[in-house]
């Protein structure tokens, strides 16, 4: 790739390679408690092993939902767009200077965090619901790392409006536009988060305000807590569009439709929080409705994606031979790790985006909600959909970083189709004992409620956890042995795939940003509006805070 050959990437290069140093620190702490949840799901109580490490299980599930979900995620996506956007671009982003200062904001504020975190005075899981109290330093240092992530999406619209500025005419280069997309959509969406953590939660936590108030909170938290799903799912489609294709040996199918699905993102993400709070009194029933008919609009730029995406892999491998209505699925370059962790990863993700109707139709959500299905839902979207489409990315993009190849292929292989086996066990069973009933966020290890029914299903549980954190742990062996051990150069980076119907072919609105931002502010303001008024006038902060661990 021409781009990639730039010598003035160089520092977006380094750049890249410290968020993902923190990414994958994070990755190996949540996996390993991870590990230890599915054993417990399994009857077996590993806690009192690990006992100066772990305080109790709700301690290692709260380490593994903040490092998973939110840290390993986000320090990605910042490495990652940020250096794809620079490619794109075909120049380094601006201001080097903001890009490390933002870093080491974002990396300050996870330490703050991390300390309460690892000492047990953050045990609140990655949702922080109140009443239940944490250390300050926990919301503080979030919200560090949120203001960091703005600081991203600055430095994502100052290289913009520069390029603009020296290519009036041009369409935005398709990854630079969709990175662009991801941070402002992250932007708007994060604001309910940053409301939440400066007026409710840290004053709260520093004894400043006695009281908060749960359904105000969860409120603000799911404004942010819905769309940050898609803050991680746009990378992964940002892959699957604009280097996917040409990694399957092909052309993405359709430049313009793509473009269309993320605009639709920006508007559809953030209005539909309330479909994680269906059973929450205290919301009317009417914004409910609301928000479940724009959860199902959402779904909407996802299947666009299906469709276009599945269509580019089917060029690729009828160019390599592939023939039959579905026979030509064979013909996809499998022997590339990369290449075989995303479209696994897709397959698994056809499977959570079903769940995910469930989970938004009022009347089937009431049956799932707070079950292990929930649990099932996510680790097919966030931990199959995104991690192993990450750890498929990592499979070209840390040998580039690093400048030596892969240290093994094959190991590479191994590992995705362990994660894809594990994975699908996993989260097969999780689903099934939700429709049981049982009941996430538990130490199901000491519950007296077990039904006998649930056994063999708790041991799929066990054995899909267990398959999951070796597949981890073989995934890390790799990148460390290719950081330090690999003897050969990197090979050149995928490039970006050409498109079968290019970015000419767009409307010109399609390239415009007021009108769709206009948009978005609307829409939120309908489906938010109202409901946040309301709250923030009749709601009294007289809640205490509590220590329930
Ligand atoms: Fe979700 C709960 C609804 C997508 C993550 N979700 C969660 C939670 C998380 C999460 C973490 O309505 C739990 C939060 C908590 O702790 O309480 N979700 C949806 C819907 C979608 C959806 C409608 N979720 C995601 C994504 C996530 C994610 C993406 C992370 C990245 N979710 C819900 C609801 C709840 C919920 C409720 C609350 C439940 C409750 O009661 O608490 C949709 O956006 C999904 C659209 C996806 C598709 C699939 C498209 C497939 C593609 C691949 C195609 C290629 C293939 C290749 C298959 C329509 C693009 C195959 C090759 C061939 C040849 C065929
Ligand atoms: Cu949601």
């Amino acid at each position: 790739m021409a781009q990639a050959a730039l010598p003035s990437l160089r520092s977006e290069r380094r750049l890249g390679g410290a968020y993902l140093l923190v990414a994958l620190l994070a990755l190996f702490v949540g996996v390993a408690t991870g590990l230890l949840q599915a054993l417990d799901h399994a009857g077996l109580n590993l806690y009192p092993q690990v006992l100066p490490l772990l305080k109790s299980y709700y301690h290692g599930l709260s380490l593994h939902g903040v490092m998973n979900i939110l840290v390993w995620t986000t320090f990605f996506i910042c490495g990652f767009l940020q250096y794809l956007a620079a490619r794109a671009f075909a120049r380094p982003l601006v201001s080097p200077a903001l890009a490390w200062f933002t870093f080491w904001l974002m990396t300050a504020g996870l330490v703050l965090a991390a300390i309460p975190l690892l000492g047990n005075h953050a045990t609140v899981l990655f949702t922080f619901y109140p009443p239940m109290r944490a250390h300050w330093a926990f919301y503080v240092g979030l919200t560090l790392v949120v203001v960091g992530t703005w600081l991203v999406t600055w430095r994502l619209v100052l290289t913009y409006r520069a390029w603009r500025r020296e290519h009036p005419q041009t369409r935005t280069p398709l990854a630079a536009f969709m990175a662009l997309v991801t941070f402002v959509m992250w932007t708007l969406a994060s604001l309910g988060l940053a409301v939440e953590m400066l007026v409710l939660l840290i004053p709260w936590s520093l004894g400043w305000r006695q009281g908060t108030d749960p359904l105000l909170a969860r409120t603000l938290f799911w404004f942010t807590g819905h769309p940050i799903v898609y803050f991680w799912l746009l990378p992964t489609y940002i892959s699957w569009y604009t280097l996917v294709p040409r990694q399957a040996g092909g052309q993405l199918f359709s430049d313009p439709m793509a473009r269309a699905s993320f605009l639709l993102f920006l508007l559809l993400s953030t209005p539909v929080g309330f479909h994680h709070q269906y059973t929450d009194p205290g919301i009317e029933q009417g914004w409910k409705l609301v928000h479940a008919f724009f959860t199902f609009a959402v779904f909407f730029p996802s299947l666009l994606t299906f469709f276009n995406v599945v269509a580019s892999l089917e060029i690729g491998a009828r160019r390599r031979g592939g023939q039959g209505l579905f026979a030509w699925f064979l013909k996809l370059p499998w022997g590339d790790p990369s290449l075989a962790a995303q479209v696994l990863a897709m397959i698994l993700f056809a499977f959570g985006g079903i769940g995910g109707l469930v989970n938004a139709s009022y009347s089937l959500n009431l049956v799932v909600h707070n079950t292990t299905y929930v649990v099932g839902h996510f680790h097919l979207t966030v931990g199959t959909a995104v991690t192993l489409s990450f750890m498929g990315i990592t499979y070209w993009l840390v040998p580039v970083l690093r400048g030596r190849d892969l240290w093994s292929r094959r190991l590479a292989l191994v590992q995705v189709w362990l994660w894809f086996a594990g994975m699908t066990v996993f989260s097969f069973a999780l689903h099934d004992l939700g429709l049981q009933g049982m009941p996430r966020r538990t130490m199901i290890s000491l519950a007296t409620y077990v039904q006998a029914a649930w056994r063999p299903m708790m041991l799929l549980v066990g054995i899909g956890g267990t398959v999951l954190f070796l597949s981890a742990l073989l995934y890390f062996l790799n990148l460390v042995l290719t950081c330090l051990a690999s003897p050969r150069p990197a090979p050149e980076e995928p490039a970006f795939a050409e498109a079968l119907s290019g970015p000419e072919e767009a409307p010109a609105i399609l390239d415009r940003w007021r009108p769709w931002l206009l948009a978005a502010v609307v829409f939120i303001l309908i489906a938010y509006g109202p409901t946040l008024v309301h709250l923030f006038r009749t709601t009294p902060l007289t809640v205490p805070g509590w220590r329930v661990w």
